[in-house]
């Protein structure tokens, strides 16, 4: 999120492509609707879907599932035409935009119209009126992530935002409403398989910065792999585990091995595509543990009858320590209640997990004052923070957030700017927050701003500083423009401690010797990052954003069809990628899967998947509140009242509904008018009954949730992320029939 949720209330124009803030953020929605009534905002939804939000919009298009780069395109392309870009920022602050402009070219608003679905004349509305609004911000969220090109939406929404003249702006920017309770968080620890803590990577020497930080050799921590290779290679995604279990060529891209054993910790697992694969799964391993303060659905799937353990996990309140809000800001959270029962908090059971396989040692190491002796979880956020210089957490502290927690009071709502005894800080510290002294930055890029006052920051510099072209001709990537404050003239490298000094910067011997061969993200002494800022300077560059991308499988956001595409006859012209070879460890289909039938021909129904608002996630928490339940007791479909007389359904009726890899669902069909006569929305937050068997009986005594519903995961179809594997739920076939 380059901004944040008070900063909407100074947006003049709110554009939602791929979310339902009303429904599945209500704080934000509250910012919206504030910037609606006091801002007049206008307010525009793009989505398959009349949602809650829609209904609160000035202006609502219909699109198809997985059209949005149309969309985008058409609305660039109108604004290059009607002469609405911004031209500076253009010309200053973007590499590629030629190239996106080419593309742009080609889609009018009657090529958009006939992709997506919608009328000509919304694409130009749309158009118009965000043109006219500026600032405008631009949110999104799971409409634009789930989906083979999800990457791609989600680079084409910034660069719209910037040819716009959106970025870098109070008021403007990407504001991408996050899920979970701190998922921000767990994004910025990089709780993932492809990078270490704070987006650093697997290479060697990023290795070598966190065995320094870590206080154990780089050779203990080599010596925990297989070998190398293994070591900075990606491993597999929640999302495609399932194939490292079941399908044995996988075993070529994960050292000669299928998976074995599976740890759950905090995830429900049937929140995946192919439940009825992940069943296999969890059936075939070695050995399943599920670490949750509630019996996961998933060990209900499961046939297993042995080494399958469930340990009762804590839950938020009753632990504490530091979380991160959808907006960068960090905040520090106090314990409610002492954990029940047997709960345990997260950490002691993960702890004790390294006591049993022996090394505890190594990993609190580095922890407080070492060799065990440290302060929980003070310790753990001053080590993290310290460690993640990439992104700025260095400047966060416990006795910082714990002060704004105490003085909540002293911070502008719109600004976050603090008043009185918090003068100097922005709410929550949002980062880059480079130093304790720093005051966090509220708003990413913006350069009217010196950047001790949490501004002056242009792009990262993370690409080299000039791109040789196909032609030969070399392009600077580093910036025009000159930020407020900055003692360069115009754009620079990041800092290091071999170009500090060409910039201006005098450093003494002492000093020299210091960040010698360091980068400002792995110079633990701070010394590049301290220079740079009293020389107005941002520590990671000024570079030019990339609009050609070089190293992803599209260079620029491309549209293609679904690997189930609702329109059979544009699969020819938008075609998918090709299979794709040891994705995250796996060996995935796609061109091969789109081109294995006509889907469309016996599964002719395009689903939505989303949210509804009694329920989270896979509801193993909120199905097992009573009045939740039931608000919300049961598992449905909303169809189109068109499509189900076609079918010969009533309201009310059951149906069975197939989905394109053997998974099939039994639900009730409730009339609506939310989706078009070609949809069907299907709920995500149900599960606890299979094929209609209803699986309460598998529960240990008195822990099957009070609603119980078929998973809507088990007819979503296959298909996952070109670049990330997030599987692609919101673009999906299934045929219906009556029960
Ligand atoms: N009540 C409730 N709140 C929640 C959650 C919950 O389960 N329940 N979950 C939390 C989590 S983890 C998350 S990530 C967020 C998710 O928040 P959202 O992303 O808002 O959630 P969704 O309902 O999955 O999808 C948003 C919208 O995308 C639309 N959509 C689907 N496909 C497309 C498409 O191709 N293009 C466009 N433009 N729109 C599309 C859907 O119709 C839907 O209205 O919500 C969080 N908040
Ligand atoms: N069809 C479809 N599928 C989807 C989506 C969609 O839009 N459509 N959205 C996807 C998205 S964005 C998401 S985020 C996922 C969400 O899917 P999940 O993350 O699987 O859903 P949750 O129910 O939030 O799962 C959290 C689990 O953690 C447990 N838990 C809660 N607090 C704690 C704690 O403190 N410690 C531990 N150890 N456990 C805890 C809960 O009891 C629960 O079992 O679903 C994905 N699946
Ligand atoms: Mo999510």
């Amino acid at each position: 999120m380059t901004n944040h949720l008070g900063d909407m209330q100074l947006s003049e124009a709110i554009l939602i492509m791929g979310a339902n803030p009303a429904v599945n953020h209500p704080v934000a929605m509250q910012h919206i609707l504030k910037s609606k009534e006091t801002n007049k905002a206008k307010v525009i939804v793009i989505d398959p879907r009349y949602t809650k939000t829609a209904a609160k919009s000035d202006i609502f298009v219909r699109i198809r599932t997985g059209t949005d780069i149309p969309f985008m395109y058409g609305l660039i392309r109108l604004a290059i035409k009607n002469g609405w870009t911004d031209k500076d920022f253009i010309r200053d602050r973007i590499y590629g935009y030629e190239a996106i402009a080419a593309e742009a070219e080609k889609w009018t608003p009657e090529q958009v119209a006939s992709v997506c679905g919608c009328k000509a004349e919304e694409v130009e509305l749309v158009a118009r009126t965000f043109a006219a609004a500026k600032p405008g911000c631009l949110i999104w969220n799971q409409g634009w992530t789930q989906h083979t090109i999800g990457t791609s939406n989600t680079r084409l929404g910034p660069i719209m935002q910037m040819i716009f003249g959106n970025m870098g702006k109070a008021g403007g920017g990407c504001n991408i409403l996050r899920g979970h309770d701190n998922v921000q968080g767990a994004s910025d620890m990089c709780n993932l398989s492809d990078s270490l803590p704070g987006y650093y990577g697997l290479a060697e020497g990023i290795w070598k910065y966190f065995a320094g930080r870590w206080k154990v050799d780089y050779d203990y921590l080599l010596s925990r792999f297989k070998s190398k290779t293994m070591m900075e290679s990606t491993g597999f995604a929640l999302s495609n585990f399932c194939w490292g279990v079941l399908d044995e060529q996988n075993a070529e891209n994960n050292a000669g091995t299928g998976l074995k054993a599976l740890v759950v910790i905090g995830n429900g697992i049937t929140t995946v595509t192919q439940t009825h694969k992940v069943k296999e799964a969890l059936d075939k391993l070695d050995l399943v543990v599920f670490i949750d303060p509630y019996v996961n659905d998933a060990a209900v799937i499961t046939d297993r009858t042995d080494n399958l353990f469930l340990l009762p996990a804590a839950s938020q309140v009753e632990t504490s320590g530091s979380v991160a809000a959808t907006n960068r800001s960090y905040q520090w959270r106090s314990q409610v209640v002492k954990p029940l029962y047997e709960a345990r908090p997260d950490h002691e059971i993960l702890f004790d997990l390294a006591k049993r396989m022996g090394f505890y040692e190594p990993l609190v190491k580095s922890l407080g004052k070492g060799g065990g002796d440290y302060q929980w979880p003070e310790d753990a956020t001053r080590e993290m923070c310290d460690a993640i210089r990439s992104i700025g957490l260095q400047g966060i502290t416990p006795e910082r957030l714990k002060s704004q927690q105490e003085n909540w009071h002293m911070f502008d709502r719109v600004t976050l700017a603090g008043y009185g005894e918090m003068a100097g800080a922005y709410y929550g510290l949002p980062w880059p927050c480079w130093s304790t002294k720093h005051p966090g930055t509220p708003v990413m890029y913006d350069v009217s701003k010196p950047v001790m006052q949490g501004g002056g920051m242009g792009f990262r510099e993370n690409w080299g500083v000039e791109r040789e072209e196909a032609d030969g001709s070399k392009v600077s990537l580093l910036a025009g423009n000159k930020p407020a404050g900055s003692s360069v003239a115009a754009g620079y490298a990041r800092m290091t401690g071999d170009n500090i000094e060409s910039l201006g910067i005098k450093l003494t011997d002492e000093e020299r010797e210091k960040v010698k061969g360091k980068n400002f993200a792995t110079d633990a002494t701070n010394t590049l990052v301290d220079k740079a800022l009293a020389a107005g300077l941002c520590p990671y560059g000024n570079g030019r954003a990339r609009a050609v991308a070089w190293n992803f499988p599209d260079k620029i956001p491309m549209h293609r069809e679904p690997l189930h595409s609702f329109r059979q006859d544009l699969v020819g012209t938008y075609p998918t990628f090709p299979d794709k070879k040891n994705h995250f460890r796996a060996n995935l289909r796609y061109q091969s899967e789109q081109d294995k039938e006509e889907w469309v021909k016996n599964y002719p129904v395009n689903v939505v998947t989303g949210r509804i608002v009694m329920h989270m996630g896979t509801g193993t928490e909120t199905r097992a509140s009573k009045y939740l339940a039931e608000l919300s007791p049961e598992m449905y479909i909303e169809i189109n009242p068109q499509l189900a007389g076609k079918l010969g359904v009533k309201d009310g009726d059951m149906v069975w509904v197939y989905g394109t890899s053997e998974g099939k669902i039994k639900v009730k069909a409730v009339y609506s008018y939310t989706i078009d006569e070609n949809s069907i929305f299907l709920p995500q937050n149900f599960s606890g009954v299979w094929r209609g068997e209803n699986l309460a009986n598998r529960y240990p005594e008195g822990t099957a949730p009070y609603a119980m519903g078929e998973n809507s995961n088990q007819v979503t179809s296959y298909g996952y992320d070109i670049v990330t594997t997030c599987p692609e739920t919101k673009c999906t076939l299934v045929r219906i029939e009556k029960a």
